[in-house]
């Protein structure tokens, strides 16, 4: 999409004090805005995925706040204003991305009041009561109001927000547009709403077809003993996701003698993330313990109860995985989306297949025929995992076809391309 809109993208390269030159790769122009070693500590580590990430995640994990961290993020913020509304052809279009840019809109408006402002929010947004908690939510609400386009994952989300801007700043707002006045005494429109995202299907699809991957899928299965059944999860390792849930669910169903380490393996690839972060840390340390207890009671020479690798794959190899797994565990307290789930999904051309999936992802507002879990419950999680373990190829063929036309309709680029119609008709506007 970038490439074809002749569009640059603005972004931190990953390095802290990694000070880069603009260049172009594959067509797309990349501008680098640096970060030090102590903001990569404050702004990203810190105010991103210690404060907002928790507190817009239910408050899963306590939220720290910080007034140095709150500090850091308007510099960094406005770092990235300034590099985009620099680069920002004339009337152009300037696409924001997510919880860590969220004052970007508002700070580009300031410096550019020619350009069409749009900003996509990848995560949940919460429900009033926790939001209030934030010390800078006001300045995070008017940021975000710089945009003339906000999107949510999920009309939730949306209602959310809006609910937070009449409440906190008292602006109208109307079905999905916000009045905010001006500083001339007039008022500016802000349209908020959900646009799901997707993924790209195609690359999916086509290594899915690949004999090569078909056959990694068969040799993992064989590697594992050949299982009956193999549950699937991946996520990256964070609190969000539900990874001590689906664990604790699925050792007392080894427990009770409803499943056999003889005939069913669980494999959970946690990739490794934001390994800094103290909650982070504590998290891994719960979910190995729980592994190593679960393993230890159940393993036999022969057959393992759950293959856990706390590694990071290629994409060839996680499409073997999918295709290797009669059973997707997505299990998420709170998830913005969850691409794993449409993954899976999109790479299951034979129909076959479970998708469990966690009322609490944005994916199950869509994915009306996965089964539908409540985390928090594991008794039902349990049952879940059984209706899942044990459907009949004719009912999984019939959810799977389902799912399957949903995925493949609304990918990537019809949410992009519904987006960015969204920012088009602004403004004709
Ligand atoms: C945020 C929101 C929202 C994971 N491990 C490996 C690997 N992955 C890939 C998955 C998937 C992606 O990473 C994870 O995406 P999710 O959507 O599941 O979750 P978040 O990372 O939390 O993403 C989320 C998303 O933004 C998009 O808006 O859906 O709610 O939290 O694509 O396959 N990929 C490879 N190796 C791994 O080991 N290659």
């Amino acid at each position: 999409m970038m490439r074809s809109a002749r569009g640059a993208w603005v972004g931190w390269p990953g390095q802290p004090d990694l000070e880069l030159d603009r260049f172009e790769i594959n067509g797309i122009d990349l501008i680098p805005v640096p970060l030090s070693a102590e903001e990569v500590a404050d702004y990203y580590e810190g105010f991103a995925n210690d404060t907002i990430w928790p507190l817009y995640h239910d408050v899963i994990a306590p939220p720290q706040y910080h007034r140095e961290w709150w500090e850091a993020y308007v510099k960094v913020n406005r770092r990235f204003a300034e590099a985009a509304a620099d680069v920002v052809a004339p009337d152009g279009t300037v696409w924001v991305h997510d919880y860590q840019l969220q004052l970007v809109p508002q700070m580009i408006r300031e410096l550019r009041p020619d350009v069409t402002i749009g900003y996509f929010h990848h995560i949940p947004f919460p429900a009033h009561g926790l939001y209030a908690q934030l010390p800078w939510r006001d300045q995070v609400l008017k940021g975000l109001l710089g945009a003339d386009v906000i999107g949510f994952q999920r009309a939730q989300d949306a209602t959310y927000f809006l609910t937070a801007v009449r409440r906190r700043l008292r602006y109208e707002v109307k079905g999905s547009a916000v009045a905010i006045p001006t500083d001339d005494g007039r008022t500016r429109t802000a349209v908020a709403r959900a646009f799901p995202i997707s993924i790209d299907t195609a690359p999916y699809l086509e290594l899915a077809a690949r004999p090569e991957v078909r056959a990694r899928a068969a040799e993992i299965r064989a590697s594992l003993g050949n299982p009956k059944k193999i549950l699937l999860g991946v996520d990256r390792l964070d609190y969000t996701k539900g990874i001590r849930h689906r664990i604790k669910a699925y050792g007392e169903l080894l427990e009770d003698g409803q499943l056999s380490v003889d005939d069913v393996t669980f494999v959970q690839v946690a990739s490794p993330s934001r390994e800094r972060v103290d909650a982070y840390v504590h998290l891994r340390d719960e979910i190995e313990l729980a592994v190593g207890r679960i393993n230890g009671d159940h393993d036999t020479m022969g057959h393992t109860a759950i293959r856990y690798l706390h590694q990071g794959y290629p994409r060839e190899e996680m499409v073997a995985l999918y295709l290797a797994a009669d059973v997707m565990l997505v299990t998420a307290l709170r998830d913005g989306m969850n691409l794993v789930a449409k993954e899976y999904v999109a790479t299951r051309a034979d129909n076959r297949g479970v998708l469990v999936l966690s009322e609490f992802t944005g994916a199950a507002d869509e994915l009306r025929q996965a089964v539908r879990v409540n985390p928090h419950d594991i008794a039902g999680l349990k049952d879940a995992i059984m209706t899942a373990v044990s459907m009949t190829p004719a009912e999984q063929g019939k959810r799977m076809r389902s799912l399957r036309r949903r995925v493949l309709e609304n990918d990537v680029n019809a949410w992009s391309s519904s987006f960015l119609r969204a920012l088009a008709e602004v403004r004709r506007r």
